[in-house]
């Protein structure tokens, strides 16, 4: 507004005397804090500056209404001054509340107008809004708009017809003056031509006669349509090809199951053919694709086909423009959406060279496609939000839509959100609302220019509440008049979309009905052709088992993950420097240039400096990483520090960034305070960077907890279900220290519980080379098809105990071994009478406890490092060389129903030799992870350090 300010109009050039007096000292108020002041005039001073430099120029000439020129220097009555202030307080409103008397909802009659857009209310007649130029009430307004009352009329018109807004709570004014600007001035209601209007039309048509023959062929079978908000269809098409013509190259989809049939055929290219044959079983997988490079992955257990996933590649001449993909996703709903920004991230990030990834968010564009009863219901959502702002998250702006259908399941609105709006969680982030009615595709397109502008112009989120109603029930089986016998009565007297649109067209001379007719005959014409190409008789066989690929089921290749000893050096040397004037704080500087000593004669290399050098060594093979996590860039206990803070500067500095032999990006975060988003995000990101060795890490195992839904639906089973491959590599600090039940366990019993088919490792190591090993081996197998997600119980007190710091040649000749032998048993096999096989943290404290003992020959104990996949054949090999073998426990400090007894209890039990039992030394079942109190945890670990080296 202020580069459209002019003495002329500024409302200050007529005041004196007392309203002066008063204004000026509104105004000092106002610059000590601006809420001090009423509204409206704050948006007054905010727009026009001080009153007494106005006052001071004297320049008061203008207009005051049409054609009646003021003279300079006549001051401006009181009474018209406060008409002024009110028309500006109502236009103020009608931005703000206009979208409450708005014609949004196609099932319910439009909203009578609302009392705070009412000129009665406000002291105003038609007759005193004539009198005020429009220009001071918009500046944006087009030229026909000649006086307040037409403006006002104008405005109430744009801002509550079928699309109404919601930009009052966008706090940055020049996002919100730019909002304003486009609807105001109309820039967003674009006319179409009456060729897209007809295309518009025959895309509705294809939508719904697409679902109808589906009910028609298919009876009874669940399909979860999308009638109703049939508009979807052309929405989708409008951003894709918005975002397309402006060099997008990747467009990425998350969406649930309603309208996902649709969707998948009209938006992705999914053939027709396809669909139907997998509603009547019949072979699918050899029909091809009509148009365009389509990729449908397949799982060797499946999913329905309403959460499966494609990708389209569109293609100009023979070179790939651009690639859309909708994500697979499972029934939990929203979940998907962090999953897909983690993809869009991914897309924008350039990772070939050193230091953090470039990003260009022009390149990838993530689409979310919610619905109105999880949006505000789910937790996730929340969480994903909160990521769009954050610099290792963002990506330059979400469109995201709500496929409003006023109900979720057979709950409705008022049982399931205490917010008027079901988009009103944006609100809190900022994001720009637009509510429109579906029954308008027209409207619809207007709201997807707004959004793509938006996000073109300030490269943040936009959504879109796209109201419609559900035609069926939940799904087609349903029957919604039990439940919701109001809405439904409403619904089944409701027309379809073809017909309003359709009459719409026809009416304004667009369309003739010969030509709807011609339109409607050509859908339902290819559907017909394409269900004659399925293969009816022949169904699909169903197979005996459902079995992994080979390459799935054998395991992991042998890789060598050793780096010579030059290079370790070099790369330990320059980790230690940092430029010249950077000042690092004298404590920290001492922790990292001891670091050198570890290349000294007996020297070792602890948790932390073996991850660095494992990181390094990888970026020096051509390897992009990203590790994210909470307070990550320091580590949770103080022992990473790949990100340096300069204390006079502020200034960061990573060594990682510097390396000379770093051939690739590696991005270090500290993420939000979240758990689950965040996971999705990295997984999502490793799945469209498969090249990328993704790390998360949980602060504390226990936060384990509540990221559950990214790991039982999309970690573990994604590739069974989807055929989804992902190297992501997550670590969760485990171990019983005394901390109490939330900060001990990292719940190794769940990813032991999910494990199978070789869909993940889990791994509790016990030292720093072995660490740097299985970082390295992953790292390698990344672009394989062996590849698969790696769970990591991460060390606390181990960082800096000296028993698991490894010395520099088990880092240049060693590899990764799936278990350990305890250095100090073992000796002479032929005395050995008990193993005990442990893991992780226990296995090192036993180890410190052996130190002290004497004549221990009876006694062996083995490391599992790897426990699944558990190595079996070379256990059983390993066994049958102890003859006189009387004994194999377990030991573990997890109670007795967690940690990993109950998954090795069975395999210890076949690997044994004949005769041997195998027991359990541990604590007894609990129903919470640890004690809470630190010396109960003591004795119960002494407890069973001595039952384990006591023979009995
Ligand atoms: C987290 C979660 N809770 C419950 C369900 C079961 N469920 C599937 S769809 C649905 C209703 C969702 O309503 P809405 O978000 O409005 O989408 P709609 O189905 O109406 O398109 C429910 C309760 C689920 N899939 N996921």
């Amino acid at each position: 507004m202020t580069n459209k300010k002019s003495m002329e109009l500024n409302p200050w050039a007529g005041l004196s005397g007392p309203n002066l007096g008063y204004v000026l000292e509104q105004y000092d108020l106002f610059v000590e804090d601006p809420d001090s002041v009423g509204s409206d005039l704050k948006e007054l001073f905010i727009t026009w500056g001080s009153p007494e430099e106005a006052v001071q120029l004297n320049n008061i000439a203008g207009e005051i209404s049409a054609g009646q020129t003021r003279t300079p220097g006549v001051p401006m009555s009181t009474d018209m001054m406060k008409k002024v202030m009110s028309a500006v307080q109502l236009v103020e409103n009608i931005r703000a509340y206009g979208h409450l008397a708005a014609n949004i909802y196609p099932l319910n009659e439009v909203p009578k107008e609302n009392d705070v857009i009412k000129l009665s209310n406000y002291d105003l007649t038609d007759e005193d809004l004539k009198k005020i130029p429009a220009e001071l009430l918009s500046p944006y307004l087009p030229a026909s708009i000649k006086n307040g009352l037409e403006a006002v009329q104008y405005l109430k018109e744009s801002y509550s017809k079928t699309i109404a807004f919601q930009f009052h709570h966008v706090n940055d004014l020049e996002e919100k003056y730019w909002l304003n600007e486009m609807v105001e001035s109309g820039n967003i209601f674009r006319t179409l031509s009456s060729e897209e209007k007809i295309g518009l039309y025959k895309r509705l048509n294809e939508v719904d006669s697409f679902e109808k023959f589906l009910h028609r062929t298919f009876v009874g079978q669940k399909r979860f349509s999308i009638e109703g908000l049939d508009t979807l269809v052309p929405v989708l098409d409008e951003i894709i090809s918005e975002a397309v013509q402006s060099g997008t190259e990747s467009i990425n989809i998350a969406m649930a199951h309603r309208g996902r049939l649709s969707v998948l055929a009209h938006v992705l290219g999914k053939p027709y053919e396809a669909i139907f044959a997998e509603f009547q079983h019949a072979p699918n997988k050899d029909l091809v694709p009509s148009e365009g490079s389509i990729g449908i992955n397949f799982g060797w257990t499946g999913d329905v086909k309403y959460h499966l996933g494609a990708d389209r590649q569109i293609k100009e001449e023979s070179t790939v423009k651009a690639r859309i993909t909708l994500a697979n996703n499972p029934s939990h709903l929203e979940f998907v959406g962090s999953i897909v920004e983690g993809f869009t991230r991914a897309a924008q990030d350039d990772r070939s060279n050193p230091g953090y990834p470039s990003q260009d968010d022009e390149k990838s564009l993530a689409i979310i496609i919610h619905g109105d009863a999880a949006f505000p219901g789910e937790g996730i959502v929340a969480e994903t939000l909160n990521l769009s702002g954050l610099k290792g998250y963002k990506t330059g702006g979400t469109v995201h839509i709500i496929t409003n259908n006023m109900i979720g399941f057979t709950t409705e609105s008022e049982d399931s959100r205490s917010t008027k709006y079901a988009s009103d969680l944006a609100k809190g982030y900022e994001i720009p609302i637009v509510h429109v009615n579906a029954d308008d595709p027209e409207a619809c397109i207007a709201a997807v220019e707004l959004a793509y502008e938006y996000r073109k112009k300030f490269k943040k989120d936009f959504l879109i509440d796209l109201i419609g109603y559900r035609r069926f029930g939940h799904n087609e089986m349903d029957e919604p008049l039990v439940t919701n016998p109001q809405m439904y009565n409403l619904i089944h007297k409701h027309p379809v979309i073809t017909e309003i649109y359709g009459r719409k067209l026809t009416e304004s001379g667009v369309l003739t009905q010969e030509k709807a007719s011609a339109i409607k005959e050509q859908v339902d014409a290819k559907l017909k052709e394409a269900y004659g190409k399925v293969d009816t008789k022949n169904k699909k066989e169903t197979p005996d088992d459902l079995v992994p690929p080979e390459t799935v089921e054998h395991g992991l290749p042998k890789v060598d993950t050793s780096v010579s000893l030059d290079t370790l050096k070099q790369i330990n040397n320059e980790l230690v420097q940092w430029p010249k004037n950077f000042k690092i704080m004298k404590k920290l500087e001492k922790i990292l240039t001891r670091r050198l000593d570890a290349f000294n004669d007996n020297g070792k290399i602890d948790w932390a400096q073996a991850e660095t050098l494992a990181f390094a060594s990888i970026l020096g093979d051509g390897t992009p990483i990203r590790i994210t996590g909470q307070d990550s860039e320091r580590g949770t206990f103080a022992h990473r520090h790949l990100v340096l803070h300069d204390y006079e500067t502020g200034n960061k500095y990573s060594p990682l960034h510097t390396l000379s032999l770093a051939k690739s990006s590696f991005a270090i975060h500290n993420s939000p305070l979240t758990e689950t988003a965040v996971l999705g995000f990295e997984y999502g990101y490793n799945i469209y960077s498969p090249e990328t060795l993704v790390l998360w890490e949980a602060q504390y195992g226990d936060f384990a907890n509540v990221a559950q839904v990214i790991f039982d639906q999309f970690i573990a089973a994604g590739r069974a279900k989807w055929g989804q491959k992902s190297g992501l590599v997550m670590l969760f600090p485990h171990g019983y220290e005394g901390q109490g039940p939330e900060h001990s366990s990292g719940r190794l019993e769940r990813f032991l519980q999910l494990a199978a088919e070789n869909n993940w490792t889990v791994a509790n190591l016990s030292s720093a080379a072995q660490y740097f090993h299985i970082l390295r081996r992953q790292a390698a197998i990344l672009t394989m098809e062996e590849v698969r997600p790696l769970v990591i119980m991460a060390p606390k007190s181990l960082l800096r105990n000296p028993l698991t710091s490894s010395s520099p040649g088990e880092f240049t000749d060693g590899d990764f071994k799936a278990y350990i032998e305890e250095p100090l048993l073992g000796k002479n096999p032929e005395a050995v009478e008990r193993i005990v096989f442990t893991t992780g943290k226990m296995a090192i404290d036993l180890s410190d406890s052996l130190k002290d003992k004497q004549d221990m020959d009876w006694l062996h104990i083995i490391r599992l490092e790897e426990i699944y996949p558990f190595p079996f054949e070379e256990i059983q090999n390993f066994l049958t060389g102890f003859k006189n073998l009387k004994e194999i426990f377990w030991t573990q400090e997890e109670p007795k129903n967690m940690g990993a007894w109950s998954f090795v209890e069975p395999r210890l039990s076949t690997a044994a030799p004949e005769g041997v039992k195998v027991d359990y030394i541990g604590r007894k079942r609990r129903s919470s992870p640890a004690e809470g109190d630190p010396t109960v945890h003591k004795k119960e670990q002494q407890r069973i350090i001595d039952t384990t080296l006591t023979r009995k």
